[in-house]
Order: C-alpha cells, then sequence, then structure tokens
C-alpha cells in the first residue's frame, strides 16, 4: 500500500539521518581530543625550552610576597634543563636509608666541596639526569656557629642530592650581638630566597641537626611537615604531639596561608608552638615521617650567648590566634648587611634589629 511505503522510507529517512548525526558527533569529539593533545605536547616542549617565560612567572609570583628592605637583587640565570629530561621519580632510586651519623672527625670544608662536585657556587644543585619535582629553598638560622655548618654540609649536601631535589642553601646570620631572633631570621630566608629563584618549597633546619635516614625527604608535603621526628636529644622520641621545632618544611602556600612566622620572639623558645598555633588556626596538621625514618642527631653544645629562654613566650603563645595575621611576612622588616655567594652555601648576614 501506498500509505505504508511511505511511512518505512519516512522511518529509513529519519534512521539514515540519525546514523549520519552520530557519525559526525563522533568524529568532531575525535578531532577535538586530538587537537587538545597536539596542543599539551606543544605546551609541554615549551614549557621544557623556555626558562624564560618561567622567570618572568617567578618574578610576579615574587611581588605577592611582601618583601623587606633588602637591597633588590637580579636574579641568577637559570641553567636550561635539557628538553629530553623526564620527571624525577616519586621516590628516588637513590636513596640508602640509615646513615651513620657522628661528629667526633674533622670536617674540612675543601674535602666537602670535592665530594660534592655537582653543587654549584651559593649551594645549589639539582638531579643531572631528570626534573626535579620540587624546587626547595633550605633556610638555616646561624650566629656563630661554623664547626656546626661544617658539619651540616657535609652531611646534607649527600643527602640532598640522592633525594633528587633542585635545592639551594641559604644560612641567614644575624648581624651583631643583640639577642637572638629565630623565626625572623626564617622570614628573611623565605624573602631573600625568593629574589634569587622560583622556590615553591621551604625546609627550615636549625644548624645542628642532621638527619640519620636519606628516606626523611627534605621535601614539602600535603601539610606542613615536621621532619626532625625523633632526636637523640629526647631519646628519640617527639617531646610532643604539637612539637614543631628543629628542621620543618612548607610550600609556599602553606607559608602564606599562616602569614609566616612571628618576628617577636627574642631569645630561646616559643616560635615554634607559635608557628604551631599558627598552623592549627588555619585548619591544618602536621605530617611526619615514621619514629623510624625521622631519625636525628643533634650536635651537643651548650646555650649560646644572648639566647636566653624568652620569659614572654608563654604569653605570646597564648594569643597567637589574635596576633598572627598582624605579625609575620606582612610586616617583616630588616637590613641586608652583606651577601656572599660560597662554595657550599649562601650566606646572608642581615640586621634584624632588636627588641
Ligand atoms: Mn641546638
Amino acid at each position: 500500500m501506498p500509505g505504508e511505503t511511505a511511512l518505512n522510507f519516512n522511518l529509513l529517512h529519519r534512521t539514515c539521518k540519525l546514523v549520519v548525526l552520530l557519525c559526525f558527533l563522533h568524529i568532531s569529539v575525535t578531532v577535538v581530543f586530538y587537537v587538545r593533545s597536539l596542543d599539551l605536547r606543544f605546551a609541554f616542549v615549551q614549557n621544557q625550552q623556555s626558562s624564560h617565560s618561567n622567570r618572568s612567572a617567578s618574578t610576579t609570583a615574587n611581588k605577592d610576597a611582601k618583601s623587606g628592605e633588602g637591597s633588590p637583587e637580579r636574579k641568577t640565570p637559570e641553567v636550561k634543563a635539557a628538553p629530553e629530561l623526564k620527571k624525577c621519580p616519586e621516590t628516588s632510586p637513590l636513596l640508602v636509608g640509615p646513615l651513620r651519623v657522628e661528629f667526633n672527625m674533622p670536617v674540612s670544608l675543601d674535602k666537602v666541596k670535592k665530594d660534592n662536585p655537582r653543587v654549584e657556587v651559593g649551594g645549589r644543585s639539582r638531579p643531572s639526569d631528570c626534573v626535579a619535582l620540587q624546587k626547595v629553598a633550605i633556610i638555616i638560622p646561624f650566629r656563630k656557629r661554623e664547626e656546626h655548618l661544617k658539619y651540616w654540609l657535609y652531611y646534607l649536601h649527600p643527602i640532598l642530592q640522592r633525594q633528587q631535589l633542585d635545592y639551594g642553601v641559604y644560612v641567614i646570620n644575624q648581624d651583631g650581638d643583640e639577642i637572638f631572633n629565630r623565626a625572623k631570621l626564617l622570614n628573611v630566608g623565605y624573602t631573600e630566597a625568593l629574589k634569587e629563584y622560583d622556590y615553591n618549597c621551604f625546609v627550615f633546619s636549625d644548624v645542628d641537626l642532621i638527619p640519620m635516614d636519606d628516606r626523611n625527604t627534605y621535601r614539602c608535603f600535603n601539610q606542613p611537615r615536621h621532619l626532625s621526628v625523633s632526636m637523640d636529644k629526647f631519646g628519640f622520641r617527639l617531646p610532643y604531639n604539637q612539637y614543631f621545632g628543629g628542621v620543618s618544611s612548607m610550600s609556599k602556600e602553606q607559608y602564606l596561608k599562616i602569614n609566616g612566622f612571628p618576628n617577636n620572639y627574642w631569645g630561646w623558645g616559643g616560635e615554634d608552638d607559635d608557628i604551631y598555633n599558627r598552623l592549627a588556626s588555619k585548619g591544618m596538621s602536621i605530617s611526619r615521617a615514621t619514629g623510624d625514618i625521622g631519625k636525628c642527631r643533634m650536635i651537643r653544645h651548650s646555650r649560646d650567648k644572648q639566647n636566653e629562654p624568652n620569659p614572654q613566650r608563654f604569653d605570646r603563645i597564648a594569643h597567637t590566634r589574635e596576633t598572627m595575621m598582624r605579625d609575620g611576612i606582612n610586616s617583616l622588616s630588616y637590613k641586608v648587611i652583606e651577601k656572599e655567594k660560597l662554595d657550599l652555601y649562601t650566606m646572608i648576614t642581615v640586621d634584624v634589629g632588636k627588641p
């Protein structure tokens, strides 16, 4: 019947249309994905080759962090990574595990330099065969502890290289004989390191603490990291759960979230608990390696002069939440006296004022 044929034909016509439409859709989706993958590959190659775009990005990032009164420094040119380098693996294959750490032998910096030929002037190094996952600035607050610094460089440079980090060592030396201010020196280190390179992770380390296992990586994690987990000084145990002293690490984001560290803890103690309070008040928690991997040794020493226990510390710690957003990286002021690019570290001598 003619009516039925027309109906059948109509149905066939619609089905064909639908099939053609589906084919078209399929092809379009395929083309879109193909173009996007091309784009990505292109972007990747560009990223690997142009250190220029990288540098301008880091310069703008730098402007966010309030810098002190230190003289403006030009960035040192970055060494270009070979385009064929791949990202380093999540866990470095070079790690050896537990290490023997002792402080009874003499250490010469010439020997340390010879033993670490890949460390460049200023104490910079990066893996030769892969692109490091993080750019780590190691900040050491310092005054008159040359002996300890020698041991630190002797032990840490090999460890940091085995950990496949792109890192730089910054020793922040408090000028003069006024009372010591550890946390302010750490803020200075953060600011000064960012003037040199696009660091995204900061390790804050006392000069006299040496890790006893290279699996305790000096890098940043999802939460602020406490690295000196079990110190010999405390019988290889954590003194208390909120303890954040010794060696710790924070990403740039984590650090900025808490407005950096307090500038008004003069003398020994309290600043680490203030930092803990800052983290906790911003909803962060402490990440740690296991007690076994987190073992470390402290070089025995007597209390430094001009670093007496700070009697105001308990009162200050009790008010961190009220004071932290006006005392920190946003209120930091200091004066760089001298900046020295030495073979194994960068020494920045700084006037941080007095209470
Ligand atoms: Mn100590």
